[in-house]
């Protein structure tokens, strides 16, 4: 049974602008992945605020809407087996701190909110993430 997913996944502004989107396109190529669609972009607060609605409660929010706004970022659909998983693995966890060795998040991430990358977190979640940069 095939398991081809796709997900999306954001090189977020801290990431783009130390230059690292190639080095991170290369390493999503090295597990597998192709990248099926790319653009750089910067987005208005108020569509951040959109994309981050799940978070709309939390005292980060209006930080993190903020942040995702402020520079490029690169948004790409990413395919492959079990896309989704295998993406939120290698990015690791959200603390660049408590990311695994190897992690996109540990080699490149600064801080739990400067942590370079997103990544959906689940088929369902993706699917309308790629919808929101992709099929407007
Ligand atoms: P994820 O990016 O690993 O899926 P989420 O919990 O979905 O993590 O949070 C979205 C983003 O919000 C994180 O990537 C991070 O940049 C930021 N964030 C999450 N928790 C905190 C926090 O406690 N303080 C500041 N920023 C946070
Ligand atoms: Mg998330």
């Amino acid at each position: 049974m095939s398991n081809i997913e796709q997900t999306l996944s954001i090189i977020k502004p801290d990431a783009v602008e130390r230059n690292l989107e190639n080095e991170i396109k290369q390493i999503f190529k090295k597990n597998g992945f192709s990248i099926l669609k790319e653009k750089k972009i910067q987005i208005e607060k108020s569509e951040a605020e959109k994309f981050y609605k799940v978070h709309e409660t939390k005292p980060f929010y209006d930080d993190l809407c903020s942040y995702l706004s402020s520079g490029p970022i690169v948004a790409m659909v990413l395919e492959k087996k079990n896309a989704v998983l295998a993406n939120r693995e290698l990015m690791g966890a959200t603390n660049p701190k408590d990311a695994e060795e190897g992690t996109i998040r540990k080699k490149y991430g600064i801080s739990i909110d400067k942590n370079s990358i997103h990544g959906s977190d689940s088929v369902e979640n993706a699917k309308i993430e790629i919808n929101f940069f992709f099929n407007v």
